[in-house]
């Protein structure tokens, strides 16, 4: 009280009337505690922050001193090895065997069985890129297609090969995911099932946390539901499923491993469909004049979207956001598949040529997603 009269005698020496000086007084009394509150919240937000790499580190499996300094430092300048090929990149990527994208039959009968064997494995990413992948059904990444007929029962059974724990995420099923979703232990196989009653191409991934670093590590794919009463007919039907990497090296001398820094802070070194880097440029897919192709797109991310365009031509139908069970919609030139979306588009091409599919956000088709449809036997290479 000694302390506030003295103040009070103060301000009434410089405020007429003294009642401005203790309200003044008042004042201060409250921005100092304000400020010291201040420095408490940020130490321990800091400290959460720091916490929460650490879990991060750890469950990503990057408990190393120099990775755990490095993660820390979120002011390290990150390394783009965007377009950072092996020697002789055109020959690699003719060599390379592009990932079918013909979507694959639906099994016959009520019960549809799938076993997926997890594997720690390394893939081709980019021509001479090889990448330390948590591959679902050792398939490299994306994990195989799924494709099932509306009403069906899917009864999936993950086995983990790899070192850590893992899980398996259909975004086509209603179901608890605390119970089907949960991690399975290295080892270890867990079985759920679900029936598949809405139509639709779905992204499937594992959920384990931290799930930004499973999904950047390879695991995800599409799973179909065909609509009971099924779609128009089509002629070519191809799968495209689209994600990004984020690497901690080049991958050429030695394989990348995932970069984390670089996942939050969305720099992709490449971007896909189905996996490798303008793999239907070098191995185009196929369709004949006059024919309607369709693409079952899902785009895995873990964070970017696929803007989906066919150039030199307008989609005819489009299932937005995989919605099977209204009228597609007509005529449109680029859909937005959201990151952990699908959609359905088709395209009937009648004249002879080379036609790009993209996303349509060009950062991402220089840096890998970009294909090519080939329209019968044209003469000339694409124009993109
Ligand atoms: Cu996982």
């Amino acid at each position: 009280m000694t302390s506030y009269q003295a103040s009070d005698r103060y301000a009434a020496r410089k405020t007429p009337g003294g009642g401005g000086g203790v309200g003044y007084m008042i004042l201060a009394v409250f921005l100092g505690i304000a400020v010291a509150i201040l420095a408490i919240v940020s130490v321990i937000l800091v400290k959460a922050a720091d916490d929460a790499r650490d879990d991060a580190a750890i469950a990503a499996g990057t408990t190393d001193h120099s990775v755990h300094q490095a993660d820390s430092n979120v002011s390290l300048p990150l390394q783009s090895f965007a377009g950072t090929t092996g020697e002789n990149a055109e020959e690699l990527a003719m060599a390379h065997e592009a990932t079918s994208a013909v979507l694959p039959p639906v099994p016959a009968g009520e019960l549809v069985q799938v076993h997926m064997t997890l594997k720690d494995m390394v893939v081709e990413i980019a021509p001479g890129v090889r990448y330390n992948t948590w591959a679902f059904d050792g398939h490299g990444a994306p994990g195989p297609v799924v494709h099932v007929r509306e009403g069906q029962m899917v009864e999936m059974t993950l086995t983990n090969g790899g070192a850590i724990p893992h899980s398996i995420d259909f975004h086509a099923a209603r179901i608890a995911p605390n119970i089907a979703f949960k991690d399975v232990a290295p080892g270890e196989s867990f079985t759920f099932r679900f029936r598949a009653n809405d139509p639709g191409v779905y992204m499937y991934h594992c959920g384990t946390k931290p799930v930004l670093a499973h999904i950047a590590n390879g695991m995800y794919g599409a799973i179909i539901v065909q609509p009971k009463e099924g779609l128009p007919a089509a002629d070519n039907e191809y799968v495209l499923v689209g994600s990004e990497w984020y690497l901690n090296g080049d991958g050429v001398a030695e394989p990348a491993s995932l970069d984390m820094n670089k996942a939050r802070s969305r720099l992709a070194d490449w971007v896909t469909f189905n996996g490798y880097a303008n793999q239907y440029v070098t191995h185009p897919l196929t369709a004949d004049p006059g024919e309607t192709t369709r693409f079952w797109v899902v785009a895995a991310g873990p964070t970017n979207n696929v803007n989906f365009h066919v150039v030199g031509t307008i989609l005819d139908r489009a299932w937005v956001n995989s919605d099977l069970q209204s009228p597609p919609q007509r005529g449109v030139q680029t859909v937005v598949v959201p990151a952990g979306g699908g959609a359905v588009f088709d395209v009937r091409i009648d004249d002879v040529g080379m036609y790009p599919f993209v996303s349509h956000a060009f950062a991402d088709v220089d840096l890998g997603q970009v294909g090519l449809l080939k329209v019968g036997n044209p003469k000339t290479g694409a124009s993109h």
